[in-house]
């Protein structure tokens, strides 16, 4: 079975280390196991004291290699700090991005490669060589994506300034309204190599519950990408980030609201909308959640309500095998 996933950080490394654990389980019951296609989002992605960091792409490749710190949920596990106390005592800027030791030295390969001409896409393949995530991981885009979010600024004539998503995540904490959030230059990229294919080609392509403006939505806003997902033969399923009329980590939240969807479960899956105009042929919502399915139905999505907290690998392969029977519903 071939599956393909759409991927942003740590929620879709965390639902996808619940597919491996589904698969396996498969196998282990003398079935196949499942090929699994991750295009992830690159428009989290930043050039900071000269170096490329791309926190989607390593968050999947640390989660699935081994390598995550769990309880923070993305860098590295064992991690130490001095490399970036030496640039604070410089002043250097920015000083609110936090950048490993450990990490340092991903960000380090792939800077080089990219200067010495290759793109995203093979740099990305000679660091999974290391990590070996168990899956295929593929930049959505080989092209430079960067999400900015406008905020409110006194100081400003116009009343707002732009930042870089991360800025806007990290320094601001999320904590002031995201005015307008642009992927800017998604307008330009083109699909990364492999990705058009994956999707058209998979028996499954499934949507993880990781943040539908700035991983799935960017995603989804690659011209000719959501275009695959519309087409593609294979069914399209998708998991709700919104549990209970709130996101469950991260920042959701605050960034439907800035683009007037409703923050709930059938907010978001009416939101990416039913095939062929849409994204989804299904949709999961939590069991908190359950009154939602008939007004996801009404919009022409198949729904069902199940547990949808992803607490271990176990919880999350049940996930899975739920989105699985949404996408061949028996009978
Ligand atoms: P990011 O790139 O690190 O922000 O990660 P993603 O975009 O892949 O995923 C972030 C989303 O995952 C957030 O909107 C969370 O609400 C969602 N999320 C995190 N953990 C869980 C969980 O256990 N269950 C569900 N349903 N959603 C989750
Ligand atoms: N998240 C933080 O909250 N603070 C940081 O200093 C930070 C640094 C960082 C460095 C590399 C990397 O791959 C991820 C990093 N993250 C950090 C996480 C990242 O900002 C977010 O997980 C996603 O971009 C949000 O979607
Ligand atoms: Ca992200």
């Amino acid at each position: 079975t071939r599956i393909t996933v759409l991927s942003g950080g740590v929620g879709g490394a965390r639902f996808l280390q619940g597919l491996l654990h589904w698969s396996a389980a498969r196998v282990e019951a003398g079935g196949t196991p499942a090929e699994v296609t991750v295009v992830a989002n690159t428009a989290d992605d930043m050039w900071v004291h000269g170096l490329k960091v791309c926190p989607d792409l390593d968050t999947v490749m640390y989660t699935l290699g081994g390598g995550i710190d769990a309880e923070r949920g993305w860098g590295r596990v064992d991690e130490t700090w001095h490399a970036v106390e030496e640039l604070k005592a410089y002043g250097v800027e920015p000083t609110w991005f936090g950048l490993g030791d450990r990490d340092l030295a991903t960000h380090l390969v792939r800077t080089q490669m990219l200067e010495a001409g290759y793109p995203l896409s093979a740099v990305t393949e000679a660091l999974c060589r290391r990590w070996q995530p168990g899956v295929r991981l593929l930049p959505m885009t080989d092209d430079r994506v960067e999400t900015h979010v406008a905020v409110p600024d006194d100081q400003a004539p116009s009343g707002q300034r732009v930042v870089h998503f991360q800025e806007y995540w990290i320094r601001l904490q999320a904590a002031v309204p995201a005015l307008a959030v642009v992927p800017v230059g998604v307008e330009d990229a083109t699909p990364g190599p492999g990705v058009v294919e994956a999707i058209e080609g998979a028996d499954l392509v499934l949507l993880p519950p990781s943040n539908p403006i700035v991983s799935v939505g960017t995603i989804l806003g690659v011209p000719g990408l959501g275009e695959a997902v519309r087409r593609t033969p294979a069914p399209v399923v998708g998991l709700s980030p919104i549990v209970g009329g709130r996101h469950v980590r991260g920042m959701a939240q605050q960034l439907l609201e800035a683009r007037g969807i409703p923050v709930s479960a059938a907010g978001v899956g009416l939101h990416y909308g039913a095939r062929p105009a849409g994204h989804l042929d299904g949709w999961l919502v939590d069991e908190r959640d359950a009154a939602e399915v008939a007004a996801l139905e009404d919009g022409g999505i198949r729904a069902a309500a199940v547990p949808l907290m992803m607490t271990d690998p176990v919880a999350t392969a049940a996930m899975v095998q739920a989105a699985v029977d949404l996408a061949a519903p028996r009978g």
